[in-house]
């Protein structure tokens, strides 16, 4: 059982059997859950944190029924707490990594998930296909009918479909004239898509319509992988990557996107967001040579990495198949393939890197509340 008692001028402890967790009055005052500080419906704040005392204290704390207590702040404010729940709280990683955590993997991975698709899984059967999509950064649907649009509806079902000046879906297969080298059957080298737009798109889903030729094999790379060996081997070069700003571009007749960042994304400490590679657009900036040398040779070894059969899996997309990964931190490209054989056509789709988070957390809180687990 956690008690919670006073134990400074400004500070609320929480004991719990012997640990003890100090408490700053106003984390714990910003999460008043009362009629008067949220809205009940919607949970959001109905008062400005900001308009808080910075040296709001505590004036008392009493048990009101067992784990639950009431706590009375400085500014006469009261509210109802129970121990678990601010625990809860308090317990949660800084950041959104309350999902599973990421699995660096390269070559060597052995267990490539691939999953038959159903349109209508159980809630059990959805989350366990979030679990290897959050933990590696893709999943293969097999079984996915081979008919036009059926990649919107499984985009519909992790997530936000977002329309591009591709359109909602895009047709991936040789064409004449191809305003991007995707729609040609040259070799692709790993990238991430679409990195001149704002926001790069999350989450990509290429789906397998017809692939009458023997080449055209799908090719993945984890990115966070190649970019934390980066940083092991060479921190400096990591770290250029990551201060460096790249322009991308993408024009054709109709459109013209420009996004400048970094090829290495990372957060406040360190953590890897996204990476933003593809070296058919990349446009550093005239910067001085010193620092245009170094940026050169970091960008060598992050390439030659990404390119290296050591971190890249590749499998042949068959008819049907539907491969969906994270856009922010894998990377993927195809080998050449010979028109003459045949029709390769692929059809995509975008939707945003949150809508499968969304998707596994709302499953979970589901699945909890019927007492099943994931
Ligand atoms: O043809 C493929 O397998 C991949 C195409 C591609 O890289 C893309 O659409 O961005």
């Amino acid at each position: 059982m956690s008690t919670l008692q006073i134990t400074g001028p400004n500070e609320l402890s929480i004991d719990t059997g012997g640990t003890r967790f100090p408490i700053h009055p106003l984390w714990l005052r910003e999460r008043c859950l009362d009629s008067k500080s949220i809205d009940l419906r919607t949970g959001q704040r109905l008062e400005d944190p900001s308009d808080l005392d910075l040296k709001l204290g505590l004036s008392s704390v009493a048990e009101v029924e067992p784990g639950r207590y009431r706590i009375r702040f400085t500014d006469g404010h009261e509210a109802d707490f129970a121990a678990r729940e601010i625990l809860a709280e308090a317990s949660l990683p800084p950041g959104d990594h309350d999902c599973p955590p990421i699995r660096l993997w390269n070559s060597s991975l052995t267990d490539i998930p691939r999953l038959p698709w159903s349109a209508h899984p159980s809630d059990a059967e959805k989350a366990s296909w979030m679990m290897p999509f959050l933990e590696l950064g893709f999943v293969i649907f097999t079984g996915v009918p081979a008919e036009s649009k059926q990649v919107l509806k499984v985009g519909s079902a992790f997530g936000y479909v977002r329309d591009t000046n591709f359109g909602a879906h895009f047709d991936v297969r040789s064409v004449p004239d191809a305003n991007d080298l995707a729609y040609t059957s040259l070799f692709l080298d790993p990238h991430t898509d679409n990195p001149y737009r704002s926001p790069v798109p999350g989450v990509q889903l290429l789906h397998c319509l017809v692939n009458e030729t023997s080449g055209g094999l799908s090719t993945l790379v984890d990115g966070f992988a190649a970019a934390e060996t980066l940083r092991s081997q060479d921190a400096a070069a990591f770290h250029v990557l990551a201060q460096t700003p790249v322009r991308f571009r993408f024009r054709d007749v109709d459109t013209e996107l420009i996004r400048s960042s970094s090829l290495i994304e990372v957060d406040g400490v360190g953590g890897l967001q996204a990476i933003n590679f593809s070296p058919r657009l990349d446009y550093v900036p005239l910067l001085p040579p010193v620092q245009l040398t170094a940026y050169f040779a970091a960008r060598k070894k992050l390439d030659s990495l990404l390119r290296s059969p050591k971190y890249e899996i590749r499998f042949l997309l068959n008819a049907g198949d539907l491969m969906m990964m994270d856009n922010r931190r894998l990377l993927h490209g195809r080998t050449s393939f010979d028109t003459r054989e045949g029709l390769r056509h692929l059809q995509g789709c975008y939707i945003d890197v949150d809508g499968p988070r969304s998707v596994y957390r709302v499953l979970r809180r589901k699945l909890a509340a019927s007492g099943s687990q994931s």
